[in-house]
């Protein structure tokens, strides 16, 4: 493995492209800027971590594919094709990101509602997401849950319960450890539901058990239309864990949370309990498809959020590096296109469920489990 110099913590320009290793896959440290991490009792992460060319582009590769898929969300919508809820996290592309390439397929995750990429980063595919949004049977809850309700094997969603899924995570870690498993769940929450009292009944249980959890709010400054500030009495929430260590990243830089999350991943897996996280990032989209973003933020605010851009900053990074030519990253960008919208395509296609009682119905109980009779769908139906 290299070493490259690092230099001054703080600039990005420090890798020198000569000094980069020939080969994709050889491992080399890149410098992390400290001014990326305020720290609550806790230790920061190193001042560099160690990548290599090709996981730089992977993870360029994955916030333009959650971008595009978003854009393709919304257009779909637009045109009236997907109905309902639907929160988009354009803007907030490099936590989702970061995370998962700190940690393994088998750790855990649960978060709220904006769970888009999140899925995707866990491993569903773009079609059966998009499929999901437009209702369809393929889709990754057979079209039965929407933007809020999508899974998979080691992600436990999407819950339109504000802070509702923060002590399910803590039941996951619970599990694990229980299991002595030697993973650990990632649990993500937004800053509106910060002030949640179970998400405080979560941190003290956690913390009393030592699960191996690392809370993370999500903090994008705002809970529908209200910002942190009028909602929060004290908003620096890496330290709303009061008796948990925690740690304030720079969420618009994909490199910040992989490096905090990994060295986060290794504190909580040693049996030293929970973290409390917080990502600092911005939506750039409304709270919703029925809201438009603006009427409680300035242009001025979105448009300086907007030239923080995480997609941009990894952009000139790969190409400052040497990792990538502007005309390789091009390609790469004009590629990503095309496959989502092929993935749009085909989600478009996928047939409608079909309308009947046998299917609206299953998945509720294990299956094997099934009762022989159903009550309470029609008044009909009920028996004592
Ligand atoms: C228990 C509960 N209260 C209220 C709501 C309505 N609601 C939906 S989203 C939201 C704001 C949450 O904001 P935040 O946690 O910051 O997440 P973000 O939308 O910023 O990702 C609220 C109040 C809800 N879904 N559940
Ligand atoms: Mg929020």
């Amino acid at each position: 493995m290299r070493y490259l110099p690092t230099g001054r913590r703080g600039l990005t320009q420090v890798v020198k492209p000569e000094s980069l290793p020939m080969e994709d896959d050889e491992p080399f440290t890149v410098p992390i800027s400290e001014e990326s991490f305020d720290t609550y009792n806790f230790d920061p992460p190193p001042s560099s971590i160690t990548t290599t060319k090709n996981q730089l582009r992977q993870l360029y590769r994955d916030m333009t594919t959650i971008r595009r898929m978003e854009l393709a969300a919304d257009t779909l919508y637009k045109a009236r094709k997907i109905r309902g809820f639907c929160h988009l996290s354009t803007g907030q592309e490099a936590v989702a990101v970061g995370i998962e390439h700190a940690i393994e397929r088998d750790d855990k995750l649960i978060t709220a509602y904006r769970s888009h990429g999140f899925t995707f980063m866990r491993g569903g595919t773009i079609r059966s997401i998009l499929g999901e949004l437009l209702g369809r049977r393929e889709g990754i809850a057979h079209g039965k849950g929407g933007s809020m309700h999508m899974y998979t094997k080691s992600f436990f969603g999407g819950n339109g319960i504000v802070g509702a899924s923060v002590p399910l995570g803590a039941g996951i870690a619970f599990a694990q450890k229980y299991d002595e498993t030697g993973k650990i769940t990632i649990n993500l929450y937004g800053d509106g539901a910060a002030n949640q009292g179970q998400v405080h009944e979560a941190f003290n249980l956690a913390k009393l058990w030592g699960l191996p959890v690392i809370f993370g709010c999500e903090n994008n400054k705002y809970g529908m239309g209200t910002s942190a500030e009028r909602s929060s009495a004290m908003t620096d929430y890496y330290k709303r864990g009061h008796y948990i260590p925690g740690l304030r990243i720079d969420g618009m830089d994909v490199l910040a949370v992989l490096a905090a999350v990994r060295h986060g991943r290794n504190f909580v897996k040693g049996g030293n309990g929970p973290l409390v996280y917080e990502y600092t990032t911005y939506r750039y989209a409304g709270h919703s498809m029925s809201d438009p973003g603006i009427a409680y933020r300035s242009r001025d605010e979105l448009q300086k959020n907007r030239e923080n851009d995480p997609l941009s900053k990894m952009k000139t990074r790969i190409i400052d590096w040497g990792i990538m030519t502007d005309d390789e990253v091009k390609s790469m960008e004009k590629d990503v296109r095309s496959m989502v919208n092929e993935e749009v395509r085909i989600a478009e296609e996928m047939p409608p469920p079909i309308v009947d009682p046998d299917v609206l119905f299953e998945d509720i109980y294990v299956a094997g489990s099934e009762p022989a009779q159903r009550r309470g769908r029609t008044v009909d139906e009920t028996w004592y």
